[in-house]
């Protein structure tokens, strides 16, 4: 019996009974497993050989050209009361949920595997730990879990002591778009998802287990399940500091989290410790610590160079799998913005034409696990995670919202998490571009309501004395002829840095409408190629635009009716106060 566990057995038997697959393998996450099906996908074509002597052990996948990206519209949460999933959510009762997803499993394994994988999310002997099983069809998504996830025979012991794990089981299905479903039955701890092979929709230790049903165990348990890299950061001086940063999918949390600092800030080091789960507790002394769930990354591949971030360029040189690139004509895998080389052959495996657009798919990914990073922390794997100095909240907008700036309290900083907005981007299917709210950026993510999880954000406050700074970044700022404003990458960590300096209290700023703004002079900006004027309008708002904004955040607030705390609305009132009656322009020390 390969497991002493009679429920995950049982369950094991329920569903091989319903899908029929030819075989069944319990995963041990071993090299030897990852090389045997890695040989495997190169027989049957699920992964193509890239160039072993530039890029040894890198393969490339090819997906569906109907599948390259999470799918919202067809992502449900399946509670008792539809007011538990919340607008942010699709919802159906549990029993239409399984209906409905059950009959696309019917036999929808004959003449496949069964892959069987247990896995944790975060460090095996962490408290802040959980663990869960994936039942997949899919080799491709068995190697991706082994990349980015603490799987096999270590997990599965943990999952036997503890006797409790969330079950999600996945098929591709026939990757028929009309018949692709992702469920979620968080009372049931457990995880539908078919028609899918990609990312987010497929993997499901990621954004299924490790931000929806986690978010949903995190609201009754007392913790937080985000969306949110956690960079370590450390100053000439040897001190390092930790930052918990929330970006909606595809804004730059893979950059940001192994950013490489510039040439003219000598001494500063980045240490990576996730980039794009963080779960949040508090310790016994009300210290907000974190743990990265997430062992590798599932990071973008477009823009990846030498200049924006080195380090993610030598880390998928080797031991990667890459999704959806393009490739040259010495089988390099080849990507929009590499610098170097020229596409042949384009995401979809044909000759690469112009006229077909991009030659690698905009979403298209690398897989690799962590140790790959250079500037990977060794913390990543403490059990009793990292303490968090301040979180940060961002989005893409090109106007509005400043470079940065520092929320008044933790209160006021829900309400900023809660009104970000940002531009939509190839991650998920549909329009790309559209200024849409993402609070927290967890609109995707979030497993239950919006307004209980704002609730839940606000109740840390009586919790302890001592919760990080709060604060929202936008690098994404342009003039009016579509010019970025601030140049980004290793540059951002001057913002990181007055951010650190604030949570320290050694850096001023001035109070205004909606939060703290540095003055220009307040960040550090030797050997920074910037002019002043742009400077200027990073570090400015426009009352007029924001009280727009204002309004528009208090119009989506209200869309959660009478579940909204009524702290956020006091909080968004002081807000439009502060704004009709100009803002106060004092320094602050
Ligand atoms: O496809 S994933 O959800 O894994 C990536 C993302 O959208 O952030
Ligand atoms: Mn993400």
């Amino acid at each position: 019996m390969p497991t002493s566990l009679a429920t995950l057995e049982s369950w094991v038997d329920e569903v091989a009974s319903r899908t029929r697959p030819e075989q069944v393998t319990w995963c041990d996450g071993s090299d030897d497993e990852y090389s045997q099906l890695v040989r495997q996908m190169l027989q049957s074509g699920d992964l193509s050989e890239l160039n072993q002597d530039t890029y040894p052990n890198c393969y490339l996948h090819l997906s569906d050209p109907s599948d390259v990206a999470r799918v919202e519209h067809l992502t449900f949460v399946c509670t008792d009361n539809a007011d538990d999933a919340g607008p942010n959510n699709n919802w159906l009762s549990p029993a239409d949920g399984h209906e409905r997803i059950d009959a696309l499993f019917d036999g929808c394994m004959q003449g496949r595997t069964m892959y069987v994988i247990p896995y944790c999310m975060g460090p095996i002997d962490s408290p802040y730990s959980r663990c869960g099983v994936e039942i997949t069809d899919s080799p491709y998504v068995v190697v991706n879990m082994k990349l980015m996830t603490r799987m096999g025979a270590a997990a599965l012991q943990r999952i036997e002591r503890e006797g409790k794990f969330v079950k999600g089981l996945h098929s591709t299905g026939d990757l028929d778009p009309e018949k692709r479903l992702i469920m979620h039955f968080p009372d049931e701890l457990s995880i539908k998802s078919i028609g899918s092979g990609y990312g987010g929709n497929a993997l499901l230790g990621k954004k299924c287990h490790a931000l929806r049903i986690a978010s949903y165990q995190a609201r009754a348990e007392g913790w937080l399940a985000e969306h949110m890299l956690i960079v370590g950061v450390e100053n000439p001086q040897g001190e390092t500091h930790y930052i918990a940063c929330a970006l909606p999918s595809a804004c730059g949390k893979t950059n940001l989290a192994m950013l490489i600092p510039p040439a003219s800030m000598p001494g500063w080091k980045i240490w990576t410790l996730g980039d794009d789960i963080a779960w949040l507790h508090l310790d016994d002394a009300g210290q907000l610590r974190a743990i990265n769930p997430e062992s590798g990354y599932f990071g973008v591949v477009p823009g990846t160079n030498e200049a924006t971030n080195k380090n993610a360029y030598d880390m998928i040189r080797h031991d990667a799998i890459f999704t959806n690139v393009a490739r040259t004509a010495d089988n390099e895998p080849w990507w929009e913005n590499k610098g170097v080389g020229e596409p042949v052959t384009d995401w979809q495996g044909r000759p690469y034409d112009k006229a077909n657009g991009k030659a690698a798919h905009p979403n298209s990914r690398f897989t690799v696990a962590a140790g790959n990073n250079p500037s990977y922390s060794k913390l990543a794997e403490a059990p009793a995670g990292v303490p968090i100095s301040a979180i940060v909240f961002g989005g893409r907008r090109k106007e509005l919202a400043p470079l940065v700036y520092q929320a008044r309290n933790w209160r006021h900083g829900v309400l900023v998490g809660a009104g970000v907005a940002s531009e939509t981007t190839s991650a998920n299917i549909g329009e790309v571009g559209v200024v849409r709210r993402d609070p927290m950026a967890m609109k995707p993510f979030c497993g239950y309501n919006f307004a209980d999880y704002w609730a839940h954000w606000l109740s840390f406050a009586g919790r302890t004395e001592t919760l990080p700074g709060v604060f929202h970044v936008n690098w994404f700022r342009q003039d009016e002829n579509g010019r970025f404003l601030w140049p980004g990458f290793g540059e951002n960590l001057r913002v990181l840095k007055w951010i650190l300096d604030r949570c320290n209290g050694r850096a001023e700023a001035v109070e205004t409408a909606i939060g703290y703004l540095p003055r220009v002079e307040d960040l550090d900006i030797d050997g920074l190629d910037i002019n002043r004027s742009d400077l200027e309008t990073l570090t400015s708002i426009n009352a007029r635009q924001w009280q727009v904004e204002i309004e528009a955040i208090g119009e989506y607030l209200a869309s959660y009716g009478d579940r909204l705390p009524a702290e956020l609305r006091d909080e968004l009132q002081i807000v439009a106060d502060k704004l009709a009656h100009g803002s106060v322009n004092t320094a602050d020390s």
